[in-house]
């Protein structure tokens, strides 16, 4: 055993496989696993947590995103997507009618896809009734897919446009036809590094808060961390606690996303971005801290499908979706310029890794294969 792995183990007190299935890490030893735990011991436990809730099974769905503005009243400095609310189409905005959407969805015969996720700018003028509205022109053309659409950040400027309460707000968007939210928006927890990065917009207790009204609505949510930029490891371990003790609360989060920063066109472009391997550790890491979380994705169109392919044996276990060349906030900031893959190709790079792969609904069901009504 190597003196490394040796130190690791006196300061976690017992061997650290029986430690880590019968206890959780606490903040130092979260930053501990980060500055000393060597990369091939991280992949073996995380592994094994990986193992011990999904067997071989790693899941994926059908989906397309939908960006609906790229207009925003704030100006994040990772963001390379955003434009201000007075920009036009010469500027690089965009702000898609319903008519656009309903054309989009229309190149998908009913059926090929069981999700659409929606997330985009904050724009001035659009409160829940934007939302509202949004979701059920949906629900009216395509009554059975899923809708996880709107950020946390998205949702508490909703409410405060309309002059109504979060829960409200939730409410009136699930009644609505809304099914889950996405995970975007909770950058990093820390008030100073999040003022930094994203000055002014919704901070950590709000977007805690969004998620934790939508769990007792009984909608369900994802949870994001954007990492290396200018946060410190201690600033990842302290966001993911803060989720744990959420999740313990509520049990509403199904899958926690690491996004690495990607570092073109945005006003922090200066900043090198972390490397393959950092962003290994950091999945293992997330599998080892965040014990109450069902599901680590890879989000495959930020990551690149090698990388997404390598994560499965550090903890990962879901891919997200074919997401069909519908999402610009990657490859506007370096991530794969027309990111696209059919289920055929994704289960392909599962069975590459000698998983078995599951196509799931956006509440992670099974989708069985004699109720996949088309190939895609
Ligand atoms: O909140 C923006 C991130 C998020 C950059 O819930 C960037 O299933 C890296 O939340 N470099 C939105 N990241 C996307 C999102 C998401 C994606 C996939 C699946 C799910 C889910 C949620 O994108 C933002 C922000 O953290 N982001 N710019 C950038 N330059
Ligand atoms: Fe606006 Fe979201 Fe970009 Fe921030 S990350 S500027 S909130 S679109």
């Amino acid at each position: 055993m190597s003196s490394r792995l040796a130190q690791l183990e006196e300061k976690l007190a017992q061997p650290l496989s029986a430690e880590l299935s019968s206890r959780r890490l606490n903040f130092e030893e979260g930053v501990y696993l980060y500055t000393e735990a060597p990369t091939d011991w991280l992949k073996i436990q995380a592994n094994k947590q990986r193992e011990m809730r999904h067997g071989q099974k790693s899941f994926y769905n059908r989906n397309i995103h939908f960006e609906p503005t790229n207009k925003c009243v704030y100006a994040c400095k990772f963001c390379a997507f955003y434009r201000k609310p007075t920009a036009n189409e010469a500027d690089g905005a965009w702000d898609y009618s319903f008519e656009n959407l309903a054309e989009t969805l229309s190149r998908y015969p009913q059926n090929q896809l069981t999700e659409i996720h929606i997330t985009g700018g904050v724009h001035p003028e659009r409160g829940v009734e934007y939302g509202e509205k949004l979701c059920r022109f949906i629900k009216e053309l395509r009554p059975h897919i899923h809708i996880k659409a709107f950020t946390a950040v998205e949702i508490s400027f909703f409410a405060r446009k309309s002059g109504c309460s979060i829960s409200e707000a939730l409410a009136r968007l699930r009644d609505a036809g809304l099914g889950s939210l996405p995970g975007g928006g909770a950058e990093i927890f820390d008030p100073e590094i999040r003022r930094k990065i994203a000055g002014a917009k919704a901070p950590a207790h709000q977007w805690l808060e969004v998620h934790e009204c939508a769990h007792h609505l009984g909608i369900a949510s994802n949870a994001t961390i954007l990492y290396g930029h200018i946060e410190q490891y201690s600033h990842r371990v302290s966001h993911m606690l803060q989720l744990r003790e959420l999740q313990d609360k509520t049990s509403g989060f199904n899958a926690f996303i690491p996004l690495r920063y990607r570092n073109e066109n945005n006003a922090l472009s200066g900043f090198p971005e972390a490397s393959p391997e950092e962003d290994l550790r950091n999945y293992a890491i997330s599998r080892l801290l965040l014990d109450n979380i069902p599901h680590l994705k890879a989000y495959w169109v930020m990551l690149g499908l090698e990388l997404a392919a390598e994560s499965m044996d550090y903890g990962v276990d879901d891919l997200d979706g074919t997401v069909d060349d519908s999402t610009k906030i990657y490859s506007m900031a370096g991530g794969i310029e027309h990111p696209g893959l059919n289920s055929a190709g994704l289960e392909q790079l599962i069975r590459k890794r000698n998983r078995e792969p599951i196509e799931r609904d956006s509440l992670y069901q099974p989708i069985l294969s004699n109720v996949k009504l088309l190939p895609n």
